[in-house]
């Protein structure tokens, strides 16, 4: 067995015995691995308000911190984050009481892990994400330009990615501690330490009291427990950053063997176009007569959502929903709209389309990769009209 195939296997499998529930996480999330904590949000939880309550919130943690298995805070005092690399002073500590008296900014975004809609890929192993890995949430923190600023670092202009670690440990001793490599364009643009969630401290099962946030990226981007930050000019070989959360650049048939480099594949970085339905729920029984359906829908937030298009005969034609647009990019837009439906079995697709042209795929199979990441298909649930 190769190296590459053990630590595969060993990201997959996840225990599923009984742990004590964290005190005020809503009894319905499902929960995909006690060890380390995953945890799904039904989507009809994510219908009720804009924004994703705490309680409501998916968590997916890679490696669990014991002391962050809290939806309290952590305490600030006393929490160190540290940038070394290619900066200068070479070696900066960034405490956290002093991010309390600095300009913070706001961000209303997306959290989406970048395996969410997995189980839709037919065939891969990895957590079964159906589509509860996803919230809306609002992030707080001091923009990393101030810190750099505050403190007098200088960037060496070959710095190309920023590579975050968390204070996090690996489960076992055979596996890899979990970083991410960011670029560093949007990192200097719009990367926060981020301190609250939702106008609270951030909870420690999410991250707190201190977590690299960057609106428009995918979950997995956005450290948690932050301990460092290294200015590189090259991408971390790191497991989880080299070979895991990544897709190949070119389209694979389902199954198609593929052996990922840095070259020939890019991280899971930039949110996918996606639309969701949140009600009615897959599965549902209605009356028949007139139906409200409604959902969200959003992107990386590098151009407008323009429209989101709903179809209740498998695609032969679509319907414009009405929606929102939010005042944050990285944001969903809420969308909904009507239709009269006769007793029968219903299916019902949406599908966004964007500024730039980007659209949902009919059949989303066509991006098919390995892990099974970054799910972007049309929509679809079924429901039973009487
Ligand atoms: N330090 C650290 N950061 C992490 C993780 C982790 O295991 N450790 N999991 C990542 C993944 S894969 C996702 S999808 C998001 C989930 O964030 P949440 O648990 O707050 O919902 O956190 C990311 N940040
Ligand atoms: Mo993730």
């Amino acid at each position: 067995m190769s190296t590459q195939t053990a630590l595969r296997e060993s990201t997959e499998p996840h225990s599923t015995e009984a742990a004590p529930w964290i005190k005020g996480i809503d009894e319905r999330l499902e929960v995909m691995s006690q060890v380390p904590l995953v945890l799904s949000t039904p989507v009809g939880l994510l219908a009720e308000q804009r924004i994703t309550d705490k309680k409501y919130l998916f968590v997916r943690n890679i490696q669990d911190l014991p002391k962050g298995m809290t939806l309290e805070p952590l305490p600030l005092e006393g929490w160190e984050t540290e940038l070394v690399g290619l900066i200068r002073p070479f070696r900066v500590v960034i405490r956290g009481e002093e991010l309390l008296g600095m300009e913070q900014v706001e961000y209303e975004m997306i959290l989406q892990c970048s395996g969410n809609g997995r189980s839709q890929y037919k065939g891969i192993p990895g957590t079964p994400w159906n589509q509860g890995g996803v919230g809306n949430v609002r992030f707080a923190g001091v923009p990393l330009k101030a810190i750099l600023e505050r403190h007098n670092v200088s960037v060496d202009p070959q710095v190309k990615f920023v590579t975050a670690e968390g204070h996090d440990l690996p489960q076992g001793l055979e596996r890899p501690d979990f970083e991410h490599s960011l670029p560093i364009a949007p990192v200097l643009e719009r990367s926060i330490f981020a301190l609250k969630l939702n106008g609270e401290p951030i909870p420690g099962i999410h991250g707190g009291p201190v977590r690299l946030v960057t609106p428009g990226l995918f979950g997995t981007m956005q450290v948690k427990w932050l301990r460092r930050l290294r200015f590189e000019t090259a991408e971390s070989p790191n497991f989880y950053h080299a070979t895991e959360y990544r897709v190949p650049l070119s389209l694979l048939k389902p199954g198609e063997n593929f052996r990922f480099t840095l070259a020939n594949s890019r991280p899971t970085w930039d949110i996918r176009l996606m639309s969701y339905i949140l009600a009615p729920e897959s599965g549902a029984k209605l009356k028949a007569g007139e139906v409200t359906v409604s959902g969200v829908a959003y992107n990386d937030g590098s151009a407008r959502v323009e429209s989101v298009l709903v179809s209740f005969d498998r695609g032969q034609s679509w319907q414009p929903a009405k929606f929102d647009v939010p005042d944050s990019p990285y944001a969903w837009y809420r969308w909904t709209t009507k239709a009269n439906l006769k007793p029968g079995v219903h299916e019902i697709w949406s599908r966004a389309i964007d500024a730039l042209g980007r659209s949902q795929p009919l059949d989303g199979s066509i991006f098919w990769n390995p892990n099974g990441y970054e799910w972007t298909g049309v929509f679809k649930i079924e429901v039973t009209v009487r």
